[in-house]
């Protein structure tokens, strides 16, 4: 096998891999077969040394580190995305990364065409996806059973694509339990260490100022989870603490990362914004890239409602912990409307929630800046 480049990760525990950190194994025993010189030369893999199965070519790619199968392009990637969503319970993460990943999938002619990488993203979409598309209810709340299992997806784009190739990305989403985000173990710090992006996901209805201005039916069929009045803030500042304390970088540093701060459920809270850009169809897929003017209108418009509810705590904890060009805030809903008092969704039409990844994909010269 050649030397593999070194910015090739493991997708599964973000480790570099080398060539000397991946092993062929055998697919019917799954013993380790290695190579000698001639298959070094040849660049062929080697067969399986266990006696009686000898016939069989290690054709199976996995990580020394952690095990995890390899898909057989993994050197064909061109990058390797990692982004983690992030929020307490119930801020509605995986019902917005459902239909995200649904919205991408099913947008008629995408440049950018998504297919899971393993099969447990494979049956973990459909399961969610058959969730709200089909039986018309929320996914639950996500159990927060280790190891976390981050989701693997491969993005080819055919933007970027001559007669014998095509760029393809693989991409890590990492979506834990909100009560993953306040006590950070191990496993998971490698994640939200290792990812690109955060994407902070905030409940407005945890905002107290907020909550106060929207009809109780619409809280109550919205919410799942109780929380203090700054659990939202608390999460931002601790989160904040975290990546200092893991990459020791001195408390008065602001940290330098692109951050997508959303607010979920928009909803629920459609009255306040009127006819502003945010509560508008989102123009960036039609326009095949990131259009910065409508991004620039819809943060200015979230700070502003954030200030005028008297949320300046929650902004506070934003603007002194992140680096500000670095930071944008989106509105989202992942359902186009409230669930129903008996726990069932309406007609499912996702607002806006390709925003946060499109610029996310932009910050990785992936997606064009329009
Ligand atoms: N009105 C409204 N409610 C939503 C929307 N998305 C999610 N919800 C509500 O929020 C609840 C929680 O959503 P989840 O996606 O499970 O939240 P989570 O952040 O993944 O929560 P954990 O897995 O517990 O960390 C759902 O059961 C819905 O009741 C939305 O777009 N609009
Ligand atoms: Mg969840
Ligand atoms: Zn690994
Ligand atoms: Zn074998």
């Amino acid at each position: 096998m050649s030397i593999l480049p070194s910015n090739v990760l493991c997708p599964y525990c973000l480790n570099p891999l080398h060539s000397w950190d991946v092993k062929m194994t055998c697919p019917e025993c799954e013993t380790e077969a290695k190579g000698n010189l001639i298959t070094y030369l040849t660049h062929s893999l080697p067969k399986c040394q266990v006696p009686n199965c000898r016939k069989h070519v290690a054709s199976v790619c996995r990580c020394k580190q952690c095990g995890a199968k390899l898909p057989a392009d993994i050197l064909d990637y061109e990058k390797y995305l990692r982004f983690s969503i992030l929020g307490v319970t119930g801020a509605g993460k995986t019902n917005f990364l459902t239909t995200m990943l649904h919205e991408l999938r099913e947008y008629i002619g995408s440049p950018w065409v998504i297919a899971p990488m393993d099969p447990t993203t494979t049956s973990t979409y459909q399961r969610y996806n058959d969730m709200i598309y089909t039986k018309r209810i929320p996914v639950p709340m996500t159990d927060k059973g280790m190891p976390p299992v981050p989701q693997q997806w491969k993005i080819k784009d055919r933007n970027k694509m001559s007669a014998t190739r095509i760029s393809t990305y693989s991409l890590t989403i990492f979506d834990g339990a909100g009560e993953d985000c306040a006590h950070i173990d191990p496993t998971i710090s490698r994640y939200i260490n290792g990812s690109k992006t955060l994407i902070i996901l905030i409940d407005p209805l945890s905002l107290p100022n907020v909550r106060r201005t929207v009809d109780a039916n619409v809280v109550s069929w919205s919410t799942t989870a109780k929380h203090g009045s700054n659990a939202s803030t608390d999460m931002v500042n601790q989160l904040a603490d975290y990546i200092r304390a893991s990459c020791r970088m001195p408390s008065a540093k602001l940290i330098d990362r692109n951050v997508a701060v959303v607010f979920t459920k928009l909803d629920a809270v459609a009255k306040s914004f009127g006819s502003a850009t945010v509560m508008q169809s989102s123009p960036h897929m039609s326009a095949r890239g990131f259009v910065k003017t409508d991004a620039d209108a819809v943060h200015a418009e979230i700070r502003d409602w954030l200030e005028g509810a008297g949320e300046s705590s929650f902004l506070d904890a934003i603007d002194t912990n992140f680096r500000k060009g670095k930071v944008r805030f989106f509105g989202v809903s992942s359902f186009g409307q409230p669930p129903m008092g008996n726990g069932k969704l309406g007609a499912v039409v996702p607002h806006r929630v390709l925003d946060p990844l499109l610029w996310a994909l932009s910050m990785e010269h992936v997606v064009p800046e329009k």
